[in-house]
């Protein structure tokens, strides 16, 4: 499998995907479909299984029917996996989606359809960590090297999906023109309840309170770990190398601090103003 990353309008991606660009910019989404778009690593299976949870009015059992990434498509991979693009086009709408493409490169039919979408953001440090973790199981993505190395391809936008700054931008600066829900994972964390009554109102739901409250309980972190239909371990071998690491990892904020050198932090910080410079987008880093 190809380990390098190539250009798709200016953002790398793993060779596998942009080999394929004209069927994923051509896909073809139904009224009612649901995107959820995030940066990598930035919470996107935990809203999955909310989103998915919701939908089901908190059936855990409807809920383990399928691999959450059965469950919830995968859009740019799915000539690599199964669902494939045929199984996909066949779901009755109103299907529900997964993506990491930049606001840009998100297939303009769902734009021409209003369809909403769900954009999960996390903190730079900590996506960059989960990320460099994430990326010694990928096996369509280039070795991540040292964690010096990654550090610097991470501020250049060198890695799959390219530069986590233009996208959370990119997300940020349209969601009011769009059907955009923009969550983070850092309120995610510190209120889930809030956050997924958030998520139940986008999708025009109307559940009592105390099934919020297990839905909150059934995706939270220790949860869907021991679920193999949450925890992406059966994810298909040939793409993600799970003797190489653990999909469900720590699930906290503040993890960076276990990686990054206090000069690697000064760096960043000061690269991170420049990139973020003039956004009136703010994340909660725990320092
Ligand atoms: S992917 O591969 O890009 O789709 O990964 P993604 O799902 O976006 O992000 C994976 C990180 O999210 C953590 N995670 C969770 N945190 C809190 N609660 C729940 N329920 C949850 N589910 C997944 C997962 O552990 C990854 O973060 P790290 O920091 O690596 O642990």
């Amino acid at each position: 499998m190809s380990r390098h990353l190539t250009a798709v309008e200016g953002v790398p991606v793993a060779d596998l995907i942009a080999a394929n660009w004209q069927e994923i910019w051509a896909f073809q989404a139904k009224p009612g479909d649901l995107l959820i778009d995030t940066y990598p690593k930035s919470g996107t299976t935990w809203v999955q299984e909310i989103v998915d949870l919701i939908r089901n009015e908190g059936d855990a059992e409807i809920c383990r029917r399928a691999p959450i990434y059965e469950r919830v498509p995968f859009l740019e991979v799915m000539h690599l996996m199964k669902p494939g693009l045929e199984e996909v086009n066949a779901m009755p709408p109103p299907r529900v989606l997964k993506s990491h493409l930049p606001f840009q490169l998100v297939p303009p039919s769902f734009w021409k359809l209003n369809c909403k979408v769900i954009y999960v953001a996390r903190n730079a440090r900590d996506t960059m960590t989960s990320f460099y973790h994430f990326d010694h199981m990928v096996t369509f993505h280039p070795d991540p090297g040292t964690w010096e190395q990654y550090v610097q391809r991470f501020m250049k936008g060198d890695v799959g999906w390219g530069s986590w700054y233009d996208h959370v931008k990119g997300f940020w600066e349209k969601k009011d023109k769009h059907n955009i829900l923009y969550l983070f994972y850092e309120d995610l964390k510190k209120d889930p309840l809030k956050e997924t009554r958030k998520i139940m109102r986008f999708l025009e739901k109307d559940l009592p309170e105390e099934m919020l409250k297990r839905i909150v309980h059934q995706s939270s972190f220790n949860q869907m770990k021991e679920n193999s239909m949450s925890n992406n371990s059966t994810f298909p071998m040939e793409i993600l190398d799970h003797t190489k690491g653990s999909f469900m990892r720590k699930g906290t904020v503040g993890d960076w601090k276990t990686m990054f050198t206090v000069r690697q932090n000064e760096l960043f910080e000061e690269d991170y103003r420049r990139q973020m410079e003039g956004s009136s987008l703010k994340f909660q880093v725990a320092m």
